[in-house]
């Protein structure tokens, strides 16, 4: 029988439950003994001209090593003078968001450094800052005047056609606000680095050590074999350590300048404000369709905020864009958008990257669509839904699906939840007038993950002469398990027991090629490189034995039970994985894989969730969470549910609670924990996951991935189910994050809009 889908426990976790992690910052390690410390001196002030820097105070602080500013990168590339928009190591003449780096302190004790870089004196000339996007998109303050906008990679159609809109019988036209997040991982930035005189090594807490190392060494203006990146456990990373910042190719820098090792870890506060956001989008949107249920048309012209550089805010509106049509049969679908500048932090990916908020809005438009339409959203959906003989499916972006079970996924979530039952409930509590009203959300998703499958990954196995197994891969965790992952599916291939098998990966010497951990892309990516490695060696290993033991190599059996060769029908001469590790000679048996899938794949779902709304107060609670997340076969349930526990809880985290806010002049006002309300296990129940399994043809073991499904589908369900729980009062929509404050308010003016309308 095989150990894939079955509920193994992690491997890596008694040593992350008892002796810990280690982190970059608790690296005690020689090449980093008597590292000096890195402190960032950041921009107070969202939008201003640099005009002078005094460093002198802080160079005659204790301790201080060194105080560099801009002036001083005379030994990196410029940056390009084709493109306007980029983005500097140090501030030099402008900065552009409060908490971009300006100058940099290097001191002996991290305390020192706290000291010192009060001490460096910038003057600034302030400059109007725009937060807004809405003001931002009117180019009446620039971010830069050189490119002339902040309007950056537009895309669609200059005017809509609205004849398909004028055929509808419903119309419904909105603005939604996907509100800006912070990734608040566990483990904030981090970076070490050491120069050896040749080569620069940084330790560095990613996603992926590969890009890390081209990121740095095109930042030093060095080839990629000059810099070493090493990552030790990483503490999550949820799309915003999707490579680093110039946080941490300055670190490189600083320690080939000083021919020193030094170190850098932000601290909270820091990492609220100048680790990427995520989000921050504006959607104005319309929806028509006739009262049969059925949606004709519909449009998204939307703005990814991009913060204070472009980075990848392209790349997020072209994730937005591709899953517009989401997971409805829709005749007619207009999609414009455009990333704009504003004097905040860079945006980037953060868990779903783009997809999240597709699905954000469409599944509130469907909810909106039905109250007008005076159906309910679940039949409005099942109208709507791609059906299953439909597959695989093309859609107005191009892109193919490639499996799914749509309606089914909904009916089953609805059959768990008592749907009917939850209707009653919520009109008994109507009926007798109680405060505390019942909200019902549904929402239905699919989601494009490994999107970049051209990249591929690799994965090489070396079977030792102990018989054990070494993986090496390219896929890199912060936190998603591969240890046991890779484990497995080596064990199901070779029979080489899990605990005889090692899963090495972070070290570009050890696996220079690799392309990392995002957009679910993991296992259905890296895992099946593992998977295929596996599957070489195997053949490798035939032909071995068969020539050791004189027989046809396809009359030679592997018993993965045992983990050993015989002859068919010879069951009593066995050649253990060691002995044809010594028969493979010096050549070794090894294999080295570089998959590339032909396409994407796409997880899909559907969740609802139950939530009561104190009308009285505007206090939301959540009560159930009922999902069905379809990656396909399931290598280990208890990772999966892991990821789906994750995704689901930062999904009801931006419907209910966080919003990295700022003030009119750009000051973030949510710059710690106290005041950025991250969600935590006290505000949650416990989830009812549900399980269906439709596999994929795009890869040999049909997974896809599962990482991000959580989330995306999480989002919607719970904004629906406030809205819902508040729709008898008339209301129709309430923008997220879903506070007290907001649901108070919407409730009275529904009321007051009643009683006007009774007057
Ligand atoms: S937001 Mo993810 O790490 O693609």
């Amino acid at each position: 029988m095989s150990v894939l889908g079955t509920r193994v426990v992690r491997i890596e976790d008694p040593r992350l439950l008892t002796t810990g992690a280690t982190y970059v910052d608790d690296l005690r390690i020689p090449q980093l003994a008597g590292a000096a410390f890195v402190t960032y001196v950041r921009s107070p002030l969202a939008h201003a001209r640099i005009t002078g820097i005094d460093v002198s105070a802080a160079a005659e602080a204790p301790g201080v090593v060194a105080v560099f500013t801009a002036n001083d990168l005379d030994d990196v590339p410029p940056p390009p003078a084709d493109n306007p928009l980029a983005e500097p190591l140090l501030a030099k003449d402008v900065v552009r968001y409060v908490g971009e780096p300006v100058a940099m302190v290097i001191t002996e004790t991290r305390a020192q450094g706290e000291d010192a870089a009060e001490l460096v004196a910038v003057d600034y000339e302030p400059l109007p800052a725009v937060v807004d996007v809405e003001e931002a998109v009117k180019d009446e303050v620039l971010l830069f005047p050189e490119a002339g906008t902040n309007i950056v990679a537009p895309n669609g159609p200059e005017e809509f056609d609205d004849a398909p809109f004028e055929a509808c019988e419903v119309v419904i036209e909105r603005t939604f606000r996907n509100q800006r997040v912070a990734p608040v991982p566990m483990e904030v930035r981090s970076a070490a680095a050491a120069w050896d005189g040749e080569r620069v090594t940084v330790w560095s807490s990613n996603q992926n050590a590969q890009t890390t190392r081209a990121i740095i060494a095109g930042g030093l203006g060095v080839e990629p074999d000059k810099v070493r990146v090493i990552t030790p456990d990483v503490g999550g990373g949820f799309g915003a350590k999707i490579g680093v910042d110039r946080d941490t190719v300055l670190v490189a820098w600083a320690a080939r300048r000083l021919n020193r090792a030094v170190r850098w870890t932000e601290t909270r506060s820091e990492s609220l404000i100048a680790m990427q956001h995520g989000r921050a989008q504006v959607h104005k949107v319309k929806l028509g369709g006739n009262r049969d249920g059925k949606i004709l048309a519909y449009r998204i012209d939307f703005m990814q905020d991009g913060g204070a550089y472009p980075r990848v805010g392209p790349l997020l509106a072209n994730f937005t864009t591709l899953m517009a049509p989401a997971v409805y049969e829709i005749p007619t679908v207009q999609i414009r958008s455009k990333v704009v500048l504003t004097n905040t932090t860079p945006v980037g990916a953060y868990r779903g990257a783009g997809r999240p908020e597709a699905t954000a809005t469409i599944e509130r438009l469907v909810d909106i669509f039905a109250a007008e339409i005076g159906m309910d959203p679940a039949e409005v959906r099942r109208r709507n839904l791609i059906p299953a003989d439909k597959f695989p499916y093309t859609t107005p972006t191009g892109l193919v699906y490639d499996s799914g079970e749509y309606v089914k996924a909904l009916d089953r979530v609805l059959e768990a939840a008592g749907y009917a039952e939850l209707r009653a409930e919520q009109e008994r509590r109507r009926a007798a007038g109680d405060t505390k009203v019942l909200g019902i959300g549904l929402s239905s998703y699919v989601e494009v993950t490994a999107l970049d499958f051209p990249n591929g990954e690799t994965g090489r196995v070396v079977i030792g002469r102990d018989g054990s197994a070494t993986v090496y891969t390219g896929s890199h965790t912060q936190g998603q398990g591969h240890a046991t992952s890779w484990a497995m599916i080596v064990q199901d291939q070779l029979g080489i027991p899990m605990d005889k098998v090692t899963v090495i990966h972070g070290d570009t010497d050890a696996i220079p090629v690799g392309t990392g951990t995002y957009a679910s892309r993991s296992l259905q990516v890296g895992g099946i490189a593992v998977h295929e490695c596996a599957v070489k060696i195997k053949e490798k290993a035939r032909e071995l034995a068969a020539r050791e033991l004189e027989a046809d190599p396809n009359d030679l059996v592997l018993d993965t039970a045992t983990g050993s060769w015989h002859v068919q029908g010879v069951p009593g001469t066995k050649l253990d994985w060691a002995r044809l590790a010594e028969l493979a000679g010096e050549e070794g048996l090894t294999a080295d894989v570089h998959f590339k899938p032909s396409r994407p794949t796409f997880p899909f779902g559907a969740h609802l969730a139950v939530v009561e709304v104190d009308t009285e107060t505007g206090q939301v609670r959540l009560l159930r969470h009922i999902s069905l997340d379809d990656a396909g076969p399931l290598i280990n349930p208890i990772i999966a549910e892991g990821q789906r526990h994750g995704g689901i809880a930062q999904g009801v985290a931006q419907a209910l609670y966080e919003e990295m806010a700022y003030d009119a002049e750009g000051n973030p006002i949510t710059a710690n924990l106290a005041d950025y309300p991250m969600i935590s296990a006290a505000e949650l129940p416990s989830f009812e996951l549900l399980t269906m399994e439709t596999p994929t043809d795009v890869n040999p073991l049909g997974v896809k991935g599962i990482g991000e499904a959580g989330t995306i589908g999480a989002t919607p369900a719970v904004q629906n189910a406030v809205v819902d729980a508040l729709s008898h009062l008339g209301v129709r929509h309430i923008e997220m994050p879903a506070t007290p404050e907001r649901v108070w308010k919407a409730i009275n003016e529904a009321r007051g809009s009643e009683k006007r309308a009774a007057q």
